[in-house]
């Protein structure tokens, strides 16, 4: 059964809105998900570890009739070191090599954002330091969506930062643990594992229980109860961001082989019935040969029931007028990842502004930023890389300001500040700065 990938092209009237429509993807909010969550999360708050614990048995169908007690769902360090040494030889290279790579770049990501401070004529110093969050929690999912490699891209960032307590979060339903998660958590520098899960896990981390401390911010992906779970606890913890479904965007020339293009674009489909895989092109020929690339690959694909559902109701090949009008159009879309596949990828990629990865020349393939050029893949989607930023050390860190005032700014600051305040009709504050004002 072939393909239908929708085809558009840029000039055809209503093409702004058929595209608009085709990207908007709103998560939808289930009444009956949203009272489960907040009524997990109360119980969490109210009961602690045994909230924990029961949640945690009625859900994960853990062995033996689950769990006694919460403390038998934390995991010794030494079982992560020990899945490490158990791992095939080659797939521990290559977490070792993926890890290494991760850390050098969110190094530099450290090195980029430094305190300062400086000293005006009177000896007033302004400043800002820059501190490591101390707690923080990575939630990692069960089963199939469990990727090792996210663990490596939620938890370096932390430990770069300089992050005292790593807790990853993991459910086992089954009881079964993912040995290449475990082994990535060794390698993160994961301080603490729980076997726990679901909204359950997001509230012990929040509020804290018996034996968990409360963490400052949770990051990483989760299903729907989990998403709504950290949407809840945000100002209690910070959050990162709600991860919605992968997407790609391939601005391409027409020079790229095209069974390369139309793997990039499964590569992304593959994730989710939902992702979105996306080919601007000007070259109507080279589309043409992108989809019987799509049609002849798409059988040899495991996930092709993915691939096929994704590429049918989210995918597009667009026909645009030329690259400066493709890139145009990226803008607009703004998206999580875009591979700029051209034979001079430069001159396109210094006209985009939106996007939360740029992926420029033919080699460059997501996947490979996936998984281990060094740049984060936890990246904006649902076209908000508009606001927003990759995940990164960044999000460790927090900033606070600081103020010496010297005696003599004392004085002329006094001044303006008073001025200020009492126009404000704040007395205490003008008084507070007119009473380090000395009387000539
Ligand atoms: N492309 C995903 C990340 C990932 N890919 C994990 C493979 N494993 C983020 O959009
Ligand atoms: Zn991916």
């Amino acid at each position: 059964m072939t393909l239908q990938i929708r085809k558009l092209d840029s000039s055809a009237a209503g093409f702004k809105q058929t595209l608009d429509a085709l990207l908007a993807f709103e998560e939808s909010t289930d009444d009956a998900i949203e009272g489960a969550v907040a009524k997990i999360l109360a119980d969490v708050k109210k009961r602690g570890n045994a909230a924990v614990l029961e949640y945690t048995n009625r859900f994960d169908r853990l062995p033996n009739g689950g769990a006694a007690s919460v403390d038998v769902l934390d995991l010794p360090v030494a079982e992560l070191r020990a899945a490490l040494d158990a791992l095939p030889q080659a797939q521990r290279a290559a977490l070792e090599v993926a890890a290494e790579r991760i850390r050098v770049f969110h190094e530099r990501q450290k090195r980029e954002l430094q305190g300062f401070s400086y000293t005006e004529a009177d000896g007033t110093v302004l400043g800002q330091r820059i501190t490591p969050l101390d707690r923080v929690g990575i939630y990692v999912p069960g089963g199939k969506a469990a990727y090792p490699s996210s663990v490596l891209m939620n938890a370096i960032p932390a430990q770069v930062a300089g992050v005292g307590e790593i807790v990853m979060v993991v459910p086992t339903p089954d009881g079964v643990k993912n040995q290449m998660v475990l082994a990535a958590a060794a390698l993160a520098g994961v301080t603490r594992v729980i076997t726990i899960g679901g909204a359950q896990a997001v509230g012990a981390l929040a509020y804290g229980t018996e034996t968990i401390a409360a963490v400052d911010k949770i990051v990483g992906p989760g299903n729907a109860y989990v998403a709504s779970a950290k949407r809840r606890v945000f100002g209690t913890v910070g959050i990162d961001m709600i991860a919605g479904p992968s997407e790609i965007l391939i601005v391409c020339d027409g020079t790229t082989d095209p069974d390369w293009v139309a793997m990039d674009l499964f590569s992304q489909a593959e994730h989710d019935e939902l992702a979105q895989a996306i080919m601007l092109c000007p070259d109507a020929d080279y589309i043409a040969r992108v989809e019987e690339s799509i049609n002849r690959l798409l059988p040899t694909m495991p996930r092709q029931d993915v691939i096929r559902t994704s590429l049918t109701d989210r995918g597009a090949l667009v026909k645009v007028r030329d690259m400066a009008e493709a890139c145009a159009i990226a803008n607009s879309i703004a998206a999580e990842h875009l591979e700029i596949s051209a034979a001079e990828p430069q001159q396109w990629a210094d006209q985009i502004r939106h996007a939360g990865a740029m992926f420029l020349g033919r080699f460059s393939s997501e996947s490979l930023g996936d998984y281990c050029c060094g740049p984060n893949h936890v990246l904006p989607t649902s076209r908000t890389a508009r606001f927003s930023s990759p995940l990164g050390v960044y999000d460790f860190q927090k900033r606070s300001s600081i103020l010496f005032v010297s005696e003599a700014g004392a004085q002329t600051l006094g001044k303006v500040a008073a001025e200020l305040a009492y126009g404000e009709g704040l007395q205490a504050h003008a008084r507070s700065a007119e009473l380090r004002i000395k009387a000539k």
